[in-house]
């Protein structure tokens, strides 16, 4: 039983799974069946020209394999990636729940985390404006707690009824399956247009924060309102966010889309990379933790999934860390069959009455069973919990286990009385005793009816070029709708929210703002609903700005797998060069020299240096930052490639740190980077490592946005 086990250490309770981790290293190839074979290529035929004789069980073994490898991608979150790690805890909280995880700090709980965008399908690009799913899965002791949430802190829609109809707007368009991966078609703004709850974290998707630089540079939230139990049964209500250590950063729309070409794997790939490098990315755990009885004290209702609680007003108790310290050895049998429920729950947390949460508390579990195929899917290595799990549940495809013994009900003699019961003061999980006091209806509480209000606040808290770029992204995606009535009645939408923001989308498009729309704003929730109530009051400002919410805010620490390109050819001054990468790389950036071929080239010093890539197989949107280096040979040898004045053009329009050595400069002269060097902030003629370091750890000189437009690159 899980409650006499509740002692044993999870490092050795981790080996037992790993036992399923195989290993062909020095074994011989065998059939399933463990024969040895001695032909890989070969089919058994009726003579060396003739037919192939039915009889070949091992071309039929693997045919037939082959033939049945894939399983459905799942519906929504199809394209991820994920790593295993740990999560330790800085500080028992007692006061607050009971859960072990939150009780040991001695505790080292596995986690596997994957994390995903929603709408594009398995083979999707990376860098699609989206939100990306945030999913842990902590192998407690007492049991698997999924921590199933987003990279962005509200969701879409408030009430599960709706998410059928949210998918279906945003994939590709039924009749021509277009387009892949994008919001920006007629049906998702038809959708959102007429869903004005849809518009919090819809302008968080517009934000920046829609086009993550790396899976490891996000934060994560568990959305709902959650609740935690004490071992005295006094329950608080809390929110889960996930704050990285590395900052929250995002590319530009223009390296998004330029991204995806030149390396669509560019998230799954940073994330193995650093991993494999012992860069390890690091979330801390913060939770807002609120009493039981503060629950009508806000301007917003708690259960309402597309509100966020500023944390100006709850701050954030920071209560321990994640590490991913572990790539998987295998993508299918992990990233693939990694299974989250969020009714995976342990003793100590449970559940609000969140109408989102709930119809979640049915969906995952069913979905599994389409996806994985069997009743039995958490009995995969990848699911199975650390604690034992037995019951009488029995049978079932791809059973795995071998239950022994006569009996498979409950109670019985026969057994012993086994699988026993436990009480909940041996560690057995509690539902939170609620008072329910109500009538059974099918409607939606009006507390939930502000749909302007706090994404008014997010907007109002970003920085200008935060701004800006939302404009850029709302006129790009209403841009790519083909429906005049869709597009005024988005920017009807958006006038609500601000009425400068909307102005300047409908001027991209050659539209005008319309004061009003035919029809309820806030349509669609119910033929018998009362439409007066359910439409949107007057906005309410219960917090002028909230700086959390920029990105500004977020910077995080160092320059740790920053990927710095060294544009140099042969004869590139060593001494520059090592001045300038040996403080780099002591900061743990990530030096990649990109010359005008592959293979070596050869310093003024005449050692040889590993060219990472030649200049035509590369592009400068993966990379953090430039440094080039003096030399007049390898400088004239640069100048001779157009690529690279278009590597510096485009680092300059994206705002990234530039810095230059001796002769290099002639590169920036040859650019239009020449033009402006003098009066920017992150780019350094004559080297200056250490300033360079901290313009790269601000991540990008956003002062440089107006003037880098003028960069035709
Ligand atoms: Fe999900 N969601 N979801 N979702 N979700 C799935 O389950 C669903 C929601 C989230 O890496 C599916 O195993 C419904 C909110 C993540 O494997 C499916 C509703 C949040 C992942 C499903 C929601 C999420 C999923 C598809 C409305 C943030 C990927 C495959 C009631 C708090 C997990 C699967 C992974 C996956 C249903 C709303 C996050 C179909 C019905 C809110 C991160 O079951």
């Amino acid at each position: 039983m899980s409650a006499k086990n509740n002692g044993v250490r999870t490092d050795a309770k981790q080996q037992q799974l790993d036992q399923y981790r195989t290993d062909g290293t020095d074994q011989p190839m065998t059939t399933n069946n463990g024969l040895k074979v001695n032909d890989a290529g070969n089919s058994l035929k009726a003579g060396i020209r003739g037919g192939t004789l039915l009889e070949d069980f091992w071309l039929r073994e693997k045919i037939n394999h082959f033939d049945h490898e894939r399983i459905p991608e799942r519906i929504v979150h199809a394209r991820g990636s994920a790593a295993h790690g740990i999560f330790e805890l800085y500080e028992a909280i007692p006061q607050f729940t009971k859960a072990g995880i939150f009780n040991d700090t001695s505790r080292k709980t596995p986690v596997f985390t994957r994390f995903s965008t929603v709408a594009g399908s398995k083979g999707s690009p990376d860098l699609a404006r989206d939100v990306r799913g945030f999913a842990v899965k902590f192998y407690t002791e007492e049991g698997v707690w999924d921590l199933v949430g987003n990279d962005i802190p509200v969701f879409f829609i408030q009430d599960a009824m709706k998410f059928p109809d949210l998918i279906h707007s945003v994939k590709p368009e039924p009749d021509r399956e277009i387009p892949q991966a994008q919001s920006a078609h007629d049906t998702f703004y038809d959708w959102v247009s007429l869903t004005p709850e849809a518009l919090h974290n819809h302008i968080w998707v517009m934000s920046d924060r829609g086009i993550p630089r790396s899976l490891r540079m996000m934060q994560g939230f568990g959305i709902h309102t959650f609740r935690m139990i004490n071992d005295e049964g006094v329950a608080h209500f809390v929110r889960f966010h996930w704050n990285p250590v590395q900052g929250t950063h995002s590319v530009t729309w223009d390296e998004a889309v330029k991204i995806n070409g030149a390396d669509p794997d560019f998230h799954r790939r940073d994330l193995w990379d650093a991993i494999d490098a012992g860069q390890f990315p690091e979330w801390e755990l913060g939770l807002q933790i609120i009493p039981e009885e503060d629950e009508h004290k806000f301007d917003f209702d708690l259960l309402d999934a597309t509100k966020l609680i500023p944390e100006e007003m709850v701050p954030l108790k920071v209560v321990g860390k994640m590490t991913l310290n572990r790539n998987p050895d295998n993508f299918f049998a992990e990233t693939e069959q990694v299974a989250f429920l969020p009714t995976h729950m342990v003793p100590g947390l449970d559940f609000s009455n969140d109408p989102l949460l709930q119809g979640r508390l049915f969906s995952y579990r069913d979905t599994q069973l389409s996806r994985l195929g069997s009743v039995n899917f958490e009995q995969l290595p990848i699911n199975r919990t650390l604690a034992d799990a037995h019951n009488n549940q029995r049978d079932g495809h791809m059973q795995m286990s071998v239950p022994k013994g006569k009996t498979a009900y409950f109670p019985n003699t026969l057994g012993g009385g086994c699988p026993f019961l436990t009480s909940m003061k041996e560690g057995a999980f509690e539902s939170y005793t609620e008072r329910i006091d109500g009538n059974k209806i099918r409607a939606r509480s009006e507390s939930f009816v502000d749909y302007y209000s706090q994404p008014a606040l997010f907007y109002r808290s970003l920085t200008d070029w935060e701004k800006a770029h939302t404009a850029d992204a709302y006129t790009f995606e209403l841009g790519k709708c083909t429906y005049p009535h869709i597009q005024q009645r988005m920017l009807y939408q958006i006038s609500q929210i601000d009425e400068a923001l909307a102005q300047q989308v409908a001027e991209g498009l050659g539209l005008e703002v319309p004061d009003s729309v035919d029809g309820p704003v806030n349509q669609a929730i119910s033929a018998d609903a009362d439409v007066e109530k359910m439409q949107p009051p007057k906005k309410k400002i219960y917090l002028d700005k909230s700086d959390a919410l920029s990105l500004t805010h977020r910077m995080g620490k160092g320059i740790a797998t920053r990927q710095i390109a060294v544009l140099a050819s042969d004869s590139f001054d060593a001494e520059d060069f090592t001045a300038m990468t040996d403080k780099l790389k002591a900061e743990n950036a990530v030096v990649k020299i990109v010359a005008p071929h592959g293979g070596t080239i050869t310093c003024s010093k005449g050692h040889e240096h590993e060219v990472f890539s030649g200049i035509m197989m590369t592009e400068s949107v993966l990379f953090d930052a430039v440094y080039i280096p003096g030399g007049q040979k390898s400088v004239d040898a640069l100048l001779k490639k157009a690529k690279y004045k278009k590597f510096v053009d485009e680092a300059f329009m994206h705002c990234k740190a530039i810095a230059v050595d001796g002769e290099g400069v002639q590169l920036l002269e040859a650019t239009h980077v020449g033009e402006y060097m003098n009066d920017d902030k992150a780019v350094f003629v004559d080297g200056k490592p250490q300033a360079f370091v901290d313009a790269i750890a601000q991540h990008r000189n956003y002062d440089r946005m107006e003037v880098a437009k003028m960069v035709p690159a």
